[in-house]
């Protein structure tokens, strides 16, 4: 069989490491609605690193800098597999293009949101990377 393609995804800090932006999708339909680590499919060629801060890019209007890759990974369907990594900002404010509602959420928020499965995963990650900071 095939390697399942990556597909990846930034949990974007604030300044202060206190919060984690989520992204509400807005497409395919069997998403939309749903929340996320905004993110997408790494190019052939390309390192997952510069997929995620293209991605941002596109997505978001806004420059990150990768900093550690959160442990494991989550499947999405049969093909694809998702990684997520902590992201700083170092130049713009994230203004969605895609998605229809940003929030900010701290450690005690991230269960407010309805996220996509294969996000789930990440959060206790996430949970300790924010308290930690
Ligand atoms: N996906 C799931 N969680 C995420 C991301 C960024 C993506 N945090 C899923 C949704 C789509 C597929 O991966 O089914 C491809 O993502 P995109 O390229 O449409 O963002
Ligand atoms: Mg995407």
């Amino acid at each position: 069989m095939a390697e399942r393609a990556i597909v990846v995804a930034a949990a974007i800090l604030d300044a202060t490491g206190e919060r984690v932006l989520a992204a509400r999708r807005t497409t395919p339909p069997e998403t939309a609605g749903r929340w996320e680590l905004p993110g997408g499919k790494v190019e052939p060629e390309e390192t997952p690193e510069a997929a995620l801060v293209r991605e941002i890019g596109e997505e978001l209007g806004c420059v990150v800098e990768v900093l550690d890759w959160l442990p494991g990974e989550a499947p999405i369907g049969e093909s694809h597999v998702l990684r997520a990594a902590t992201a700083r900002l170092t130049a713009g404010e994230p203004r969605p293009r895609e998605h229809d509602l940003l929030r900010w959420l701290t450690a005690e928020e991230l269960d407010e949101v309805d996220w996509l499965a294969p996000d789930r995963p990440f959060l206790p990650h996430l949970a300790d990377a924010l308290t930690a900071t």
